[in-house]
């Protein structure tokens, strides 16, 4: 529970350097990069980042304790160190599930846990339902399964009730006559062949984003969106992901539940989350009996919330 005294450096573990890092080149277009951190001969998890398009943060370690996890990390396509930087070609669900697979093969893992929060939760579940037997144990937050009700709540309207202040100057980027449809028209704009149109489109985009992930607030969040290279990456991924439905069918995840109901899930889920409401984590635990939820009673949607980051790290200790 929320107690103004405990920080996040409190619940995480310590900073620590990756032992080794590299790039793989998943196609002929696109290379993405990896990072080992922890204990090389430790249980291996795979942790995937939000977004899409967020990519990878050193933080993202402390969420395991380094005595007992190799923790592995990668910049899914387009984002990040991977390269190119941004790039919508050859980006898709299906690439970056197979990417996984690939890192995982190339690093000789017969097994392992997979950590994702978000977006990192969606392709979680699509990586675990497309190669059930490679998940030891899932450990979600944020659950996101990115269907059309998901998407309308967050990008059109549903959240933009509990934050008129921030929707805004995000809806006010867009004339009037393409405001029934801001996904699509900032589509256009983040794929415009003039970079100052795609950034500032993605300004806005991500500060959107940023400015709704939390309960309370942080200045030091809200500046991601400041970052025009992370902006870009992170908006126009995250825009051709939702224009092309994740290129899934709607309800993939829950219409495929069958396939991942032996692997044991973690399912961390802030109460206030407006960028993915509890529903879903609630829908996602009913479906897998094998699924413990907890939903944390002070906190949103980042996983940098000292309540949510008590939870996982409880998680991933639990699992050593
Ligand atoms: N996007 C949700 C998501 O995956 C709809 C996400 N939100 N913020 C992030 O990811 C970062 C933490 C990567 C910025």
């Amino acid at each position: 529970m929320f107690d103004s005294t405990t920080t996040l450096e409190d619940v995480l573990y310590p900073p620590i350097d990756p032992y080794e890092s590299g790039r793989l080149e998943v196609t002929s277009l696109h290379t993405i990069a990896w990072e080992k951190s922890g204990n090389p001969d430790g249980i291996p998890v795979i942790v995937i980042h939000g977004g899409p398009g967020g990519g990878g943060q050193p933080a993202y370690r402390q969420y395991f304790d380094p005595s007992a996890y190799n923790i592995i990390q990668f910049d899914q396509r387009g984002c990040g160190a991977s390269t190119p930087h941004a790039e919508l070609q050859d980006n898709t669900t299906q690439a970056l599930v197979d990417d996984i697979e690939t890192l995982r093969t190339a690093f000789g893992i017969e097994r392992w846990h997979v950590f994702g929060g978000s977006w990192g939760s969606t392709l979680s579940l699509v990586y675990a339902q497309t190669y059930p037997n490679r998940a030891i144990s899932l450990i979600l937050r944020g659950i996101f399964m990115c269907r059309k009700s998901e998407l309308h709540w967050f990008y059109q309207d549903g959240a933009s009730h509990i934050f008129p202040d921030a929707f805004e100057p995000y809806r006010e980027h867009i004339p009037i006559d393409e405001q029934s449809d801001l996904i699509k028209a900032y589509y256009h704009r983040l794929t415009s062949n003039d970079i100052e149109v795609r950034r500032a489109a993605a300004q806005q985009w991500t500060r959107w984003e940023m400015a709704t992930s939390r309960l309370f607030p942080d200045p030091s969040y809200l500046e991601k969106a400041e970052d025009l290279d992370f902006a870009v990456a992170f908006a126009r991924i995250e825009c051709h992901y939702f224009t092309n439905a994740i290129f899934l069918d709607e309800a993939h995840i829950l219409n495929n539940v069958e396939s991942i109901q032996h692997i044991p899930a973690v399912i961390v889920q802030g109460r206030y989350d407006v960028v993915c409401p509890t529903r879903s984590a609630w829908e996602l635990h009913k479906a897998l009996p094998n699924s413990r939820l907890t939903i944390v009673p002070d906190s949103g949607h980042s996983m940098g919330e000292v309540s949510i980051a008590r939870e996982l790290v409880a998680a991933t200790n639990a699992l050593r």
